[in-house]
Protein backbone atom coordinates (compact mmCIF):
# COMPACT_ATOMS: atom_id res chain seq x y z
CA UNK A 1 0.00 0.00 0.00
CA UNK A 2 3.02 2.29 0.79
CA UNK A 3 4.18 2.52 -3.02
CA UNK A 4 2.03 1.95 -6.23
CA UNK A 5 3.58 -1.69 -7.35
CA UNK A 6 4.79 -1.27 -10.99
CA UNK A 7 3.41 -3.86 -12.63
CA UNK A 8 4.21 -4.43 -16.40
CA UNK A 9 8.23 -3.36 -15.30
CA UNK A 10 10.37 -6.16 -16.86
CA UNK A 11 13.05 -5.91 -13.76
CA UNK A 12 16.74 -4.95 -15.42
CA UNK A 13 17.47 -2.78 -18.37
CA UNK A 14 20.37 -1.61 -20.44
CA UNK A 15 19.91 1.84 -21.06
CA UNK A 16 23.22 3.36 -21.84
CA UNK A 17 24.15 6.86 -21.37
CA UNK A 18 23.66 8.02 -25.37
CA UNK A 19 20.16 6.15 -25.03
CA UNK A 20 18.94 8.22 -21.77
CA UNK A 21 20.49 11.41 -23.82
CA UNK A 22 18.71 11.32 -26.93
CA UNK A 23 15.57 10.45 -25.38
CA UNK A 24 16.04 13.60 -23.16
CA UNK A 25 16.72 15.36 -25.92
CA UNK A 26 13.32 14.96 -27.73
CA UNK A 27 11.59 15.32 -24.45
CA UNK A 28 13.43 18.45 -24.53
CA UNK A 29 12.64 19.32 -28.30
CA UNK A 30 8.77 18.62 -26.85
CA UNK A 31 8.25 15.55 -29.29
CA UNK A 32 5.45 13.35 -28.23
CA UNK A 33 6.45 9.95 -27.14
CA UNK A 34 4.52 7.14 -28.86
CA UNK A 35 3.63 3.49 -27.25
CA UNK A 36 5.62 2.08 -29.76
CA UNK A 37 8.78 4.40 -29.36
CA UNK A 38 11.57 3.61 -27.55
CA UNK A 39 11.60 4.53 -23.62
CA UNK A 40 13.50 4.57 -20.53
CA UNK A 41 11.86 1.86 -18.40
CA UNK A 42 11.75 3.92 -15.78
CA UNK A 43 9.20 6.59 -17.76
CA UNK A 44 7.12 3.67 -18.68
CA UNK A 45 6.74 2.91 -15.13
CA UNK A 46 6.22 6.33 -13.96
CA UNK A 47 3.17 7.00 -16.52
CA UNK A 48 1.64 3.07 -15.61
CA UNK A 49 1.70 4.10 -12.08
CA UNK A 50 0.17 7.64 -12.38
CA UNK A 51 -2.02 7.08 -15.35
CA UNK A 52 -3.07 3.67 -13.71
CA UNK A 53 -3.61 6.04 -10.31
CA UNK A 54 -5.97 8.33 -12.91
CA UNK A 55 -8.14 5.82 -14.04
CA UNK A 56 -8.60 4.18 -10.27
CA UNK A 57 -9.82 7.82 -9.20
CA UNK A 58 -12.10 8.18 -11.89
CA UNK A 59 -13.75 5.18 -11.26
CA UNK A 60 -13.86 5.11 -7.84
CA UNK A 61 -14.69 9.18 -7.70
CA UNK A 62 -18.31 8.00 -9.35
CA UNK A 63 -19.11 6.45 -5.73
CA UNK A 64 -19.33 9.11 -3.89
CA UNK A 65 -21.52 10.82 -6.30
CA UNK A 66 -23.37 8.19 -7.57
CA UNK A 67 -24.70 7.98 -3.84
CA UNK A 68 -26.85 10.68 -4.41
CA UNK A 69 -28.35 10.05 -7.43
CA UNK A 70 -31.90 8.88 -6.60
CA UNK A 71 -32.16 11.56 -4.12
CA UNK A 72 -31.25 14.54 -6.24
CA UNK A 73 -33.86 17.57 -5.79
CA UNK A 74 -35.20 17.84 -9.25
CA UNK A 75 -35.29 15.95 -12.38
CA UNK A 76 -33.10 18.26 -14.13
CA UNK A 77 -30.51 17.83 -10.98
CA UNK A 78 -30.89 14.06 -11.13
CA UNK A 79 -30.46 14.21 -15.31
CA UNK A 80 -27.21 16.34 -15.05
CA UNK A 81 -25.84 14.45 -12.50
CA UNK A 82 -26.25 10.94 -13.86
CA UNK A 83 -24.61 12.43 -17.21
CA UNK A 84 -21.38 13.85 -14.78
CA UNK A 85 -21.12 10.47 -13.11
CA UNK A 86 -21.06 8.65 -16.65
CA UNK A 87 -18.31 10.98 -17.96
CA UNK A 88 -15.80 9.90 -14.94
CA UNK A 89 -16.56 6.16 -15.87
CA UNK A 90 -15.44 7.27 -19.70
CA UNK A 91 -12.77 9.29 -18.07
CA UNK A 92 -11.39 5.64 -16.76
CA UNK A 93 -11.73 3.96 -19.55
CA UNK A 94 -9.79 6.13 -21.92
CA UNK A 95 -6.97 6.42 -19.02
CA UNK A 96 -7.01 2.77 -18.94
CA UNK A 97 -6.40 2.42 -22.70
CA UNK A 98 -3.72 4.81 -22.30
CA UNK A 99 -2.41 2.94 -19.66
CA UNK A 100 -2.35 -0.78 -21.42
CA UNK A 101 -0.34 1.05 -24.54
CA UNK A 102 2.47 0.65 -22.33
CA UNK A 103 1.70 -3.25 -22.12
CA UNK A 104 0.26 -2.99 -18.73
CA UNK A 105 -3.51 -4.76 -18.85
CA UNK A 106 -6.58 -3.77 -17.49
CA UNK A 107 -6.69 -6.58 -15.57
CA UNK A 108 -3.61 -6.05 -13.99
CA UNK A 109 -4.54 -2.81 -13.16
CA UNK A 110 -7.51 -3.80 -11.29
CA UNK A 111 -6.18 -6.55 -9.43
CA UNK A 112 -3.78 -3.81 -7.67
CA UNK A 113 -6.50 -1.40 -7.34
CA UNK A 114 -8.87 -4.62 -5.31
CA UNK A 115 -5.69 -5.61 -3.71
CA UNK A 116 -5.13 -2.14 -2.03
CA UNK A 117 -1.55 -1.68 -3.95
CA UNK A 118 -2.94 0.74 -6.27
CA UNK A 119 -3.37 4.44 -5.01
CA UNK A 120 -6.51 6.47 -6.29
CA UNK A 121 -7.07 10.35 -4.96
CA UNK A 122 -7.65 10.52 -1.07
CA UNK A 123 -10.77 12.84 -1.85
CA UNK A 124 -12.65 10.32 -3.10
CA UNK A 125 -12.17 8.63 1.21
CA UNK A 126 -14.37 10.99 2.29
CA UNK A 127 -18.10 10.80 2.62
CA UNK A 128 -21.25 12.48 0.82
CA UNK A 129 -23.19 13.24 3.55
CA UNK A 130 -25.37 16.27 2.36
CA UNK A 131 -26.89 17.61 -1.52
CA UNK A 132 -24.81 20.33 -1.00
CA UNK A 133 -21.99 18.15 -1.30
CA UNK A 134 -22.90 17.14 -4.68
CA UNK A 135 -22.24 20.62 -5.52
CA UNK A 136 -18.88 21.01 -3.57
CA UNK A 137 -17.92 18.42 -5.27
CA UNK A 138 -17.92 19.58 -8.49
CA UNK A 139 -16.99 23.61 -7.25
CA UNK A 140 -13.80 21.82 -5.73
CA UNK A 141 -12.93 18.50 -6.89
CA UNK A 142 -13.65 19.19 -10.32
CA UNK A 143 -12.00 22.49 -9.73
CA UNK A 144 -8.95 21.12 -8.49
CA UNK A 145 -8.76 17.94 -11.26
CA UNK A 146 -9.21 20.81 -14.14
CA UNK A 147 -6.12 22.97 -12.52
CA UNK A 148 -4.19 19.72 -12.31
CA UNK A 149 -4.88 18.14 -15.48
CA UNK A 150 -4.86 21.32 -17.88
CA UNK A 151 -1.28 21.12 -17.63
CA UNK A 152 -1.28 16.85 -18.61
CA UNK A 153 -2.93 18.00 -21.92
CA UNK A 154 0.85 19.06 -22.74
CA UNK A 155 2.34 15.67 -21.03
CA UNK A 156 5.00 14.26 -23.16
CA UNK A 157 3.13 10.98 -23.06
CA UNK A 158 1.39 11.43 -26.40
CA UNK A 159 -2.05 8.94 -25.88
CA UNK A 160 -2.05 10.97 -22.17
CA UNK A 161 -2.15 13.84 -23.54
CA UNK A 162 -4.96 13.53 -25.71
CA UNK A 163 -7.19 11.87 -23.83
CA UNK A 164 -6.74 14.66 -21.33
CA UNK A 165 -8.17 17.11 -23.82
CA UNK A 166 -11.83 15.67 -23.72
CA UNK A 167 -11.41 15.02 -20.24
CA UNK A 168 -10.41 18.80 -19.40
CA UNK A 169 -13.83 19.52 -21.20
CA UNK A 170 -16.31 17.80 -20.02
CA UNK A 171 -14.66 18.20 -16.20
CA UNK A 172 -15.06 21.87 -16.94
CA UNK A 173 -19.00 20.83 -17.58
CA UNK A 174 -18.53 19.16 -13.80
CA UNK A 175 -17.12 22.43 -12.57
CA UNK A 176 -19.86 24.49 -13.58
CA UNK A 177 -22.78 22.36 -12.73
CA UNK A 178 -21.39 22.42 -9.10
CA UNK A 179 -20.97 25.82 -8.67
CA UNK A 180 -24.42 26.51 -9.95
CA UNK A 181 -26.11 24.15 -7.15
CA UNK A 182 -23.64 25.94 -4.71
CA UNK A 183 -24.85 29.12 -5.57
CA UNK A 184 -28.27 28.16 -5.46
CA UNK A 185 -27.75 27.29 -2.08
CA UNK A 186 -26.08 29.96 -1.09
CA UNK A 187 -28.45 32.15 -2.26
CA UNK A 188 -31.41 29.99 -0.62
CA UNK A 189 -33.00 29.85 2.48
CA UNK A 190 -30.28 30.46 5.71
CA UNK A 191 -30.58 26.63 6.23
CA UNK A 192 -29.82 26.15 2.36
CA UNK A 193 -26.69 28.51 2.99
CA UNK A 194 -25.71 26.92 5.82
CA UNK A 195 -25.92 23.58 4.41
CA UNK A 196 -23.44 24.80 1.94
CA UNK A 197 -20.88 26.02 4.26
CA UNK A 198 -20.93 23.36 6.34
CA UNK A 199 -19.93 21.01 3.13
CA UNK A 200 -17.18 23.88 2.25
CA UNK A 201 -15.71 23.26 5.79
CA UNK A 202 -15.17 19.58 5.13
CA UNK A 203 -14.23 19.49 1.75
CA UNK A 204 -12.15 22.45 1.52
CA UNK A 205 -8.69 20.89 3.34
CA UNK A 206 -9.22 17.47 1.75
CA UNK A 207 -9.02 19.63 -2.01
CA UNK A 208 -6.12 21.13 -0.75
CA UNK A 209 -4.86 17.62 -0.57
CA UNK A 210 -4.90 16.10 -3.95
CA UNK A 211 -2.18 17.79 -5.02
CA UNK A 212 0.18 15.78 -3.37
CA UNK A 213 2.62 16.20 -0.48
CA UNK A 214 4.59 19.37 -0.42
CA UNK A 215 7.35 19.54 -3.16
CA UNK A 216 10.12 18.76 -0.55
CA UNK A 217 7.64 15.27 0.17
CA UNK A 218 6.98 14.73 -3.58
CA UNK A 219 9.20 11.44 -4.16
CA UNK A 220 8.73 11.91 -7.97
CA UNK A 221 7.96 15.54 -9.16
CA UNK A 222 11.67 16.18 -10.32
CA UNK A 223 12.36 12.79 -12.28
CA UNK A 224 8.65 13.79 -13.73
CA UNK A 225 8.90 17.45 -14.41
CA UNK A 226 12.31 16.72 -16.18
CA UNK A 227 10.74 13.65 -18.45
CA UNK A 228 7.72 17.09 -18.76
CA UNK A 229 5.52 14.03 -17.32
CA UNK A 230 4.25 17.10 -14.69
CA UNK A 231 4.71 20.75 -16.26
CA UNK A 232 4.15 22.32 -12.44
CA UNK A 233 5.06 21.11 -8.79
CA UNK A 234 2.39 20.07 -6.40
CA UNK A 235 2.64 22.92 -4.55
CA UNK A 236 2.38 25.52 -7.96
CA UNK A 237 -0.74 23.74 -8.65
CA UNK A 238 -2.38 24.00 -4.85
CA UNK A 239 -1.25 27.35 -4.86
CA UNK A 240 -2.78 28.29 -8.30
CA UNK A 241 -5.98 26.68 -7.00
CA UNK A 242 -6.43 28.42 -4.08
CA UNK A 243 -5.76 31.63 -6.07
CA UNK A 244 -8.73 30.26 -8.18
CA UNK A 245 -11.25 29.62 -5.66
CA UNK A 246 -11.16 32.12 -2.62
CA UNK A 247 -12.64 34.84 -4.67
CA UNK A 248 -15.32 32.43 -5.88
CA UNK A 249 -16.02 31.78 -2.71
CA UNK A 250 -16.20 35.37 -1.74
CA UNK A 251 -18.96 35.72 -4.54
CA UNK A 252 -21.26 32.83 -2.91
CA UNK A 253 -21.21 34.79 0.51
CA UNK A 254 -19.23 31.81 1.58
CA UNK A 255 -16.54 31.31 4.36
CA UNK A 256 -12.88 29.56 3.47
CA UNK A 257 -11.84 27.51 6.84
CA UNK A 258 -8.58 28.71 6.75
CA UNK A 259 -8.15 31.14 9.68
CA UNK A 260 -4.22 31.84 8.22
CA UNK A 261 -5.93 32.71 4.71
CA UNK A 262 -4.52 36.24 3.93
CA UNK A 263 -3.96 37.67 0.23
CA UNK A 264 0.07 38.26 0.03
CA UNK A 265 0.69 41.62 -2.26
CA UNK A 266 4.15 40.93 -2.76
CA UNK A 267 3.84 36.98 -4.02
CA UNK A 268 0.59 37.82 -5.68
CA UNK A 269 -1.40 34.93 -4.13
CA UNK A 270 -2.88 34.00 -0.78
CA UNK A 271 -0.49 32.59 1.99
CA UNK A 272 -2.72 29.88 3.70
CA UNK A 273 -2.62 27.59 6.66
CA UNK A 274 -0.78 24.16 6.91
CA UNK A 275 -2.50 21.30 5.61
CA UNK A 276 -2.98 18.33 8.22
CA UNK A 277 -0.47 15.97 6.81
CA UNK A 278 -1.11 13.31 8.99
CA UNK A 279 -4.47 13.24 7.86
CA UNK A 280 -3.67 13.35 4.21
CA UNK A 281 -1.38 10.08 4.81
CA UNK A 282 -3.44 8.18 7.10
CA UNK A 283 -6.29 8.45 4.20
CA UNK A 284 -3.34 7.15 1.59
CA UNK A 285 -2.60 4.51 3.42
CA UNK A 286 -6.13 3.07 3.41
CA UNK A 287 -7.23 4.46 6.76
CA UNK A 288 -9.89 7.45 5.71
CA UNK A 289 -13.71 7.57 6.67
CA UNK A 290 -14.46 5.32 3.61
CA UNK A 291 -11.65 3.61 2.02
CA UNK A 292 -13.07 0.20 3.26
CA UNK A 293 -16.31 0.42 1.47
CA UNK A 294 -15.15 2.30 -1.82
CA UNK A 295 -12.92 -1.19 -2.39
CA UNK A 296 -15.63 -3.23 -1.52
CA UNK A 297 -17.65 -1.45 -3.95
CA UNK A 298 -15.40 -1.86 -6.70
CA UNK A 299 -15.17 -5.45 -5.79
CA UNK A 300 -18.39 -5.58 -6.09
CA UNK A 301 -19.02 -4.17 -9.15
CA UNK A 302 -16.12 -6.20 -10.81
CA UNK A 303 -17.75 -9.13 -9.81
CA UNK A 304 -21.50 -8.16 -10.44
CA UNK A 305 -19.76 -7.10 -14.20
CA UNK A 306 -18.40 -10.38 -15.34
CA UNK A 307 -20.48 -12.27 -17.01
CA UNK A 308 -20.62 -8.70 -19.41
CA UNK A 309 -16.98 -9.65 -20.50
CA UNK A 310 -17.53 -13.16 -20.36
CA UNK A 311 -20.22 -12.41 -23.29
CA UNK A 312 -18.65 -10.08 -24.65
CA UNK A 313 -15.73 -12.25 -25.11
CA UNK A 314 -17.87 -15.18 -26.05
CA UNK A 315 -19.62 -12.72 -28.37
CA UNK A 316 -15.95 -11.74 -30.08
CA UNK A 317 -15.12 -15.11 -30.21
CA UNK A 318 -17.76 -16.74 -32.52
CA UNK A 319 -17.59 -13.58 -34.70
CA UNK A 320 -13.59 -14.77 -35.26
CA UNK A 321 -15.10 -17.90 -36.09
CA UNK A 322 -17.17 -17.24 -38.53
CA UNK A 323 -15.22 -14.92 -40.32
CA UNK A 324 -12.54 -17.91 -40.55
CA UNK A 325 -15.37 -20.04 -41.98
CA UNK A 326 -16.46 -17.95 -44.50
CA UNK A 327 -13.02 -17.37 -45.91
N1 LIG B 1 -4.10 10.77 -3.13
O1 LIG B 1 5.72 12.07 -5.48
P1 LIG B 1 4.29 12.46 -5.47
C1 LIG B 1 -10.56 13.57 -10.42
C2 LIG B 1 0.86 9.62 -3.73
S1 LIG B 1 -9.13 12.83 -10.84
C3 LIG B 1 -3.49 9.56 -3.07
O2 LIG B 1 3.99 13.92 -5.41
P2 LIG B 1 3.23 12.27 -8.17
C4 LIG B 1 -11.70 13.58 -11.41
C5 LIG B 1 1.59 9.41 -5.06
O3 LIG B 1 0.85 8.55 -5.90
C6 LIG B 1 -8.13 12.92 -9.36
N2 LIG B 1 -2.15 9.40 -3.27
O4 LIG B 1 3.54 11.75 -6.70
C7 LIG B 1 -12.96 13.41 -10.68
C8 LIG B 1 2.89 8.82 -4.59
O5 LIG B 1 2.71 7.43 -4.23
P3 LIG B 1 3.34 6.20 -5.12
C9 LIG B 1 -6.88 12.20 -9.57
C10 LIG B 1 -1.44 10.51 -3.55
O6 LIG B 1 2.63 11.14 -8.92
C11 LIG B 1 -13.59 14.49 -10.09
C12 LIG B 1 3.15 9.54 -3.28
O7 LIG B 1 1.89 10.02 -2.83
N3 LIG B 1 -6.02 12.94 -10.45
O8 LIG B 1 -10.59 14.02 -9.35
C13 LIG B 1 -2.02 11.78 -3.65
O9 LIG B 1 4.43 12.94 -8.76
C14 LIG B 1 -14.80 14.31 -9.42
C15 LIG B 1 4.13 10.68 -3.44
O10 LIG B 1 3.57 11.76 -4.22
C16 LIG B 1 -4.87 12.43 -10.90
O11 LIG B 1 -4.54 11.30 -10.61
C17 LIG B 1 -3.40 11.89 -3.41
N4 LIG B 1 -4.06 13.08 -3.44
O12 LIG B 1 2.14 13.42 -7.95
C18 LIG B 1 -13.56 12.15 -10.63
C19 LIG B 1 -4.08 13.33 -11.81
N5 LIG B 1 -1.05 12.67 -3.94
O13 LIG B 1 2.63 6.29 -6.46
C20 LIG B 1 -14.79 11.99 -9.99
C21 LIG B 1 -2.84 12.69 -12.28
C22 LIG B 1 0.10 11.98 -4.03
O14 LIG B 1 4.82 6.43 -5.22
C23 LIG B 1 -15.41 13.09 -9.38
N6 LIG B 1 -1.88 12.50 -11.23
N7 LIG B 1 -0.12 10.68 -3.79
O15 LIG B 1 2.97 4.95 -4.39
C24 LIG B 1 -1.00 13.46 -10.83
O16 LIG B 1 -1.00 14.58 -11.32
C25 LIG B 1 0.03 13.06 -9.80
O17 LIG B 1 0.09 11.67 -9.75
C26 LIG B 1 -0.24 13.64 -8.37
C27 LIG B 1 0.86 13.13 -7.44
C28 LIG B 1 -0.17 15.17 -8.41
C29 LIG B 1 -1.60 13.21 -7.84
Amino acid sequence: MYSQGLIGADGQTNETPEFLETFQKRIDAEEKVEPTDAMPEGYRRTLVRQIGQHAHSEIVGMLPEGNWITRAPSLRRKAALLAKVQDEGGHGLYLYSAAETLGVSREEMTEELHSGKAKYSSIFNYPTLSWADIGTIGWLVDGAAIMNQIPLCRCSFGPYARAMIRVCKEESFHQRQGYEIIMTLAQGTPEQKEMAQDSLNRWWWPSLMMFGPHDADSEHSDQSMTWKIKRFTNDQLRQKFIDATVPQAEYLGLKVPDPDLKWNEEKGGYDHGEIDWDEFWRVVKGHGRMNRDRIKDRRAAWERGAWVREAALAHAEKRRARKIAAE
